[in-house]
């Protein structure tokens, strides 16, 4: 699915009809209004176009580009050496990136350039936490057969873990008030640090409905004013409406209500 018939610079490549890790890639570029195509959504054939460029026993591509892991990847046309697409991937390197290429990493310095990056990370590190209270034991064996220790995981992640987490971003909030005035972790200005938190808070809402729910007013800026004030930016909003934005189902963010606040 791409947001306009001429072919735009930037290609994601991720696994197709799940938000999952490619929703921080999506929100970044739909934040800022950038063209992309989502090659995964984009055809019926867009499916095998992933599974291609992750091809495991290649040492690279048809491009020199080395391979990638997993997705999300982004491929960026005329990027590479000798104007070759260039394909990168991990979810924080692309996010590094595109914030320095469309003007979403911070003000230009070093400083809010790595302060972005880390929370961005953090943000990322809470999102892994999430994936594991489904999965705690085998990423490639089925919810079901490891129901026991999901249930462990998921009480711990739920009463330390996320507590933990957003106790962290509501500091960092409140550090920006004067600059940010609780919508931006950094400085006075959106960074895909703000938009990859705001989409694990959300993914969040989905899994854990009533421990979120619970713990609404114990972190006031960024459940109070951060996360709506997003929600409710122009390009954001039109976004959520669309249907490029895709349901939450059997990815990251999964609703297993057992595992969820009793
Ligand atoms: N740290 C990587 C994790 C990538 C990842 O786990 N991707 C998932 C989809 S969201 C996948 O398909 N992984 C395959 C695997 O790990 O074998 C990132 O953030 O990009």
């Amino acid at each position: 699915m791409s947001q306009q018939s001429s072919t735009p610079t930037y290609e994601l490549l991720y696994w197709p009809t799940i938000p999952g890790r490619g929703e921080y890639i999506r929100l970044i570029l739909e934040a800022t209004q950038t063209p992309y195509t989502d090659i995964g959504n984009a055809s019926s054939t867009g499916g095998k176009e992933v599974m291609a460029a992750l091809s495991s026993d290649k040492t690279h591509d048809e491009h020199g580009n080395p391979p990638a892991f997993a997705p999300p990847m982004l491929r960026i046309k005329n990027a590479g050496p000798n104007g070759a697409p260039l394909l990168i991937y991990q979810t924080p390197s692309i996010l590094s990136y595109l914030g320095g290429k469309l003007g979403v990493a911070g003000d230009g310095s070093d400083a809010e350039k790595h302060w972005v990056l880390s929370h961005a990370l953090t943000a990322l590190d809470l999102s892994n936490e999430a994936h594991d209270t489904h999965h705690p034991v085998a990423v490639m064996q089925y919810y079901e057969d490891q129901k026991e220790e999901a249930l462990k995981k998921s009480k711990d992640f739920r009463e330390s873990r996320i507590t933990k987490f957003f106790g962290f971003f509501e500091r960092v909030l409140k550090g920006n008030e004067e600059k940010g005035k609780g919508k931006y972790l950094v400085g006075d200005k959106l960074s895909y640090a703000d938009t990859t938190l705001w989409q694990v808070v959300d993914g969040l809402k989905f899994a854990f409905p009533k421990e979120l729910a619970a713990r609404e007013t114990d972190f006031p800026l960024l459940m109070g004013t951060f996360y709506p004030a997003l929600k409710d930016m122009d390009s954001i909003k039109a976004y959520l409406g669309s249907d490029r934005r895709l349901q939450y189902s059997n990815g990251l963010f999964r609703h297993y209500p057992e595992l969820d606040r009793q």
